[in-house]
């Protein structure tokens, strides 16, 4: 059994882990980088030990910074999180090899599932229907066209290697197919390191529904409900719950059913989740993720299970502690991902220091975060600070729940994504659960919320620090939040800042000067122009790498590039110059 685990991870995850850990007796182990030796995930844990570096790359994906920790901890099991190393199947070996238990899937299942067209055959082999494609690589343009011409435009090309999303591209008729399987190719080279591509007919507008399934190695496989995860905007999730609205009980049962025989299909053990596509009734396979996922939370409130027990269970050698019959699903949860970034403007990514923070609390409510207050949100990891996740027993005491809970939290000193969740979980369109993946982009304005937004920082205030103040008016008592000088506000306030010095607004990137500058702190990854160059206006000059995402920082106006003052790989600072056009 089990009796110490290093969680090869950071934030929520690691802190999600490690809470089970401790429920079970088990002494948890964390690692981390130089800018995390006071992160939350290694205040929590009961050990840590240093990787060094501050990048992931440097860090949490250094494989032989890794390896040392769990022999010097002597560490008997490794639980991967996600993202990271969850779906390296030569990471799980090298674990295995040293004689630790792995908390993850058999290797071979994490390969079946990492080539797309592998999948696509292991979901046939469990009498699953895919959504119609190819089971080959496409060879050239041409099958591009012989395949829309048979099934109808559009298709989508997709990367072999990939998932997610990255790497797809949809062809609209035969004139697109040569340039799109160009571009296709083009992206799976340089994000996966393998160009091979495959075709499937696109859905127009299908509905993300995935299951959840857990499997032992006593050949039990067994179905935990659906998730609806429709709500996201550029392939990264926003909101999701279980059970999706409107899925009837015939039809999840279908869709369970189908998720255990793909589960079966490729040798699976652990907890694992098969995502589909549903359109007008019909639902289709269209990729395994084979790791404990982000939204995982919703299922565990529906079903009163614990995921990461279970899959610890697992780990050891134990039966499930449900077979399929005992599963009881009961109400309604909704995840709500609050990431550090800015919906007003784009979703741009927001890193800095957490000056404040209330979190939510009362009936029905869980947060599980990788923040707390006084810490800072990095630029170098992703930019989830933490998700808010409630239950009531119908979709519709849900969401209000949600809406009470989203209310109970502040977040100061970085942007959130909190007022696009009042957004969406107030909108008739979620409320009726009429939404699909295309909603959210095609249908929520989010521009209206700038004013919102910038009430948490706004531009040229550097100096400033914001203080709520109660007033009252007629003797109803409001709040004001009002900009005061560092000095004038900590005197006037009975509580005590962590960091008295609220970071810069990311709105800004221009003047009438014509000079560009950073509105975040990132990395520079590419120049897009060089001296010399005619922009015009609203023209991408580079790009700008900050959290895991790459932002575009564009021309204000029309002119020619007169200087550049950044080269790739340099790191800038909000505010920083980079680029003259006159
Ligand atoms: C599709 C599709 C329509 N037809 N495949 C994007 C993420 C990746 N998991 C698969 N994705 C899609 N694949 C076919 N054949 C539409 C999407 C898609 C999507 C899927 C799930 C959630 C949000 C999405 C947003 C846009 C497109």
């Amino acid at each position: 059994m089990l009796s110490k685990i290093l969680i090869a991870n950071r934030g929520e995850i690691a802190i999600r882990v490690m809470r089970t850990c401790r429920e079970l007796g088990i002494t948890s182990v964390a690692v981390y980088s130089e800018l995390d030796r006071d992160a939350a995930h290694v205040r929590y844990a009961d050990e840590a030990y240093a990787l060094g570096g501050k990048t992931a790359a440097e860090s949490y994906l250094n494989t032989d910074a890794i390896l040392a920790a769990v022999k010097a901890s002597r560490a008997d099991g490794l639980h991967p999180g996600y993202g990271f190393y969850a779906e390296n199947a030569d990471f799980a070996r090298a674990i295995s090899d040293l004689g630790v238990t792995w908390i993850g899937p058999p290797p071979e299942a994490i390969e079946i599932m990492g080539d797309k067209i592998s999948a696509r055959r292991a979901a046939g082999r469990g009498g699953v229907v895919s959504v119609p494609g190819t089971l080959d690589p496409i060879e050239n343009f041409n099958d591009v066209i012989a395949f829309g011409e048979k099934v109808g435009w559009p298709v989508a090309i997709k990367a072999a290697y990939g998932g997610g999303g990255k790497g797809m591209k949809v062809v609209h008729d035969a004139a697109g197919a040569q340039a799109g399987l160009e571009s296709a190719e083009r992206e799976a080279q340089a994000y996966f390191g393998r160009s091979e591509a495959y075709l499937e007919k696109y859905l127009t507008n299908p509905r993300h529904i995935e299951i959840q399934i857990i499997a032992d190695n006593h050949g039990n496989v067994v179905w935990l409900g659906e998730r609806d995860c429709s709500v996201q905007r550029r392939h990264q999730k926003l909101v999701e719950e279980s059970p999706g609205a409107g899925i009837d009980e015939a039809t999840r049962t279908a869709m369970g059913e189908a998720a255990v025989q793909v589960a079966r299909g490729c040798g699976y053990v652990n907890a694992g989740t098969i995502e589909m596509l549903y359109e007008n009734g019909e639902f289709y396979f269209l990729e395994m993720n084979t790791r404990l996922q982000v939204e995982h939370c919703v299922t565990e409130y529906v079903t009163s299970l614990d995921l990461v027990a279970e899959q610890i269970r697992i780990a050891n050698g134990e039966p499930l502690s449900v077979t399929q019959e005992l599963v009881v699903r009961r109400g309604h949860s909704i995840e709500c991902r609050i990431n550090a970034e800015n919906p007003a403007k784009g979703f741009l990514p927001s890193p800095g220091t957490i000056n404040r923070m209330t979190v939510p609390a009362g009936p029905g409510v869980r947060w599980d975060a990788g923040y707390e207050e006084g810490d800072a949100v990095s630029q170098y990891y992703d930019n989830l600070v933490g998700k808010l996740v409630v239950w009531a027993p119908d979709r519709d005491s849900a969401r209000h729940r949600m809406l009470r809970a989203l209310k109970e939290l502040t977040i100061d000193g970085i942007h959130t994504t909190k007022p696009a969740h009042e957004l969406i979980l107030a909108h008739p369109d979620f409320a009726a659960g009429k939404h699909s993946t295309r909603w959210l982009e095609e249908h929520v304005d989010m521009s209206a919320l700038e004013s919102i937004s910038n009430a948490v920082a706004p531009v040229g205030t550097e100096d400033l620090a914001p203080q709520v103040l109660p007033v009252e008016v007629d003797g109803r008592r409001f709040e004001v939040k009002i900009w005061m000088p560092e000095v004038v506000a900590n005197g006037s306030s009975g509580t005590p800042k962590k960091n008295p010095r609220p970071r810069a607004a990311t709105s800004a990137v221009g003047n009438s000067n014509g000079t560009i500058s950073a509105p975040m702190q990132g990395t520079i990854v590419r120049l897009l122009v060089k001296a010399g160059d005619k922009v015009d206006s609203g023209q991408a000059l580079l790009v700008l790498e900050a959290m895991k995402m790459e932002n575009h920082v564009n021309a204000e106006h029309g002119g020619t590039v007169k200087e550049i003052r950044v080269s790739e790989g340099e790191t800038v600072t909000a505010g920083d110059t980079l680029v003259v056009i006159e």
